[in-house]
């Protein structure tokens, strides 16, 4: 039996969501992030060492990192389902994405969650106004026009075709889901990207998603 170690408010929804639409049997372990620190119980670390999530386990396998997750379960029970045919243009783009998510995209939202939090957070006044010229300025110079580049190429990506690795929906569209939808609350991105929102209408508006999300319980992303 496939088991999601599933943190709330995390990408493991990603990983139900998958396995929705593959109509596969799962079971979901829950963990709670931490109220204050919103880091991960250290329950966790007994699946995986690293105690992140996803994780998922598999009879014996233990297996982290959702593109590895997403292609083992797409792999081993997918029957070449959401996955491009090997050897074409749509499968190289596919297999860009489903690593260019976690690659590219995703440590800058990070970044910009951190600076955000940094500025918000407690700190002795007089700290105050240095910490933030810092944050300001890794923002202002990095952070973020970085994120808007990204965001514009995204824009311009699907233009090409409807979904990411081409005119069928794949896997790929489910690892680039979540750090669209962390751009929609971290990143500022709106209606002046109309591709990336009516990805965002039409990926909600799957049964698949609605369902995960109705498995998976509490899903809003950290600001
Ligand atoms: N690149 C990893 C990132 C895993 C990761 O950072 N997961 C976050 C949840 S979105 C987590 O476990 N955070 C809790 C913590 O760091 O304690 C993946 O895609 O699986």
């Amino acid at each position: 039996m496939i088991v999601v170690h599933h943190l709330n408010n995390s990408r493991s929804q990603r990983i139900l969501w998958l396995l929705e639409e593959l109509g596969l049997d799962y079971e979901i372990r829950r963990y709670q992030r931490d109220p204050k620190t919103m880091l991960a119980p250290p329950a966790l670390r007994q699946i995986h060492s690293l105690g992140k999530s996803p994780v998922i386990t598999d009879g014996d396998l233990t297996l982290a990192e959702s593109g590895a997750i997403i292609e083992y379960l797409v792999g081993r029970y997918g029957n070449g389902r959401l996955v491009p045919a090997a050897g074409t243009a749509e499968r190289l783009r596919y297999t860009y994405w489903l690593h260019y998510a976690e690659g590219s995209i995703q440590p800058l939202l990070l970044m910009k969650l951190f600076f955000d939090r940094i500025e918000k957070g407690p700190m002795p006044f007089f700290v105050r106004p240095f910490a933030k010229g810092i944050v300001d300025k890794a923002r202002a110079s990095f952070v973020v026009p970085n994120l808007e580049r990204q965001l514009d190429y995204l824009e311009g990506e699907l233009g090409r075709s409807g979904w990411f690795a081409g005119d069928e929906f794949s896997a790929a569209d489910v690892q680039m889901s979540f750090p669209l939808e962390a751009a929609v609350v971290r990143a500022g991105l709106d209606s002046k990207r109309p591709k990336l929102m009516a990805f965002l209408e039409r990926i909600h508006a799957r049964p698949a998603y609605r369902k995960a999300i109705a498995r998976g319980g509490e899903y809003g992303l950290l600001r």
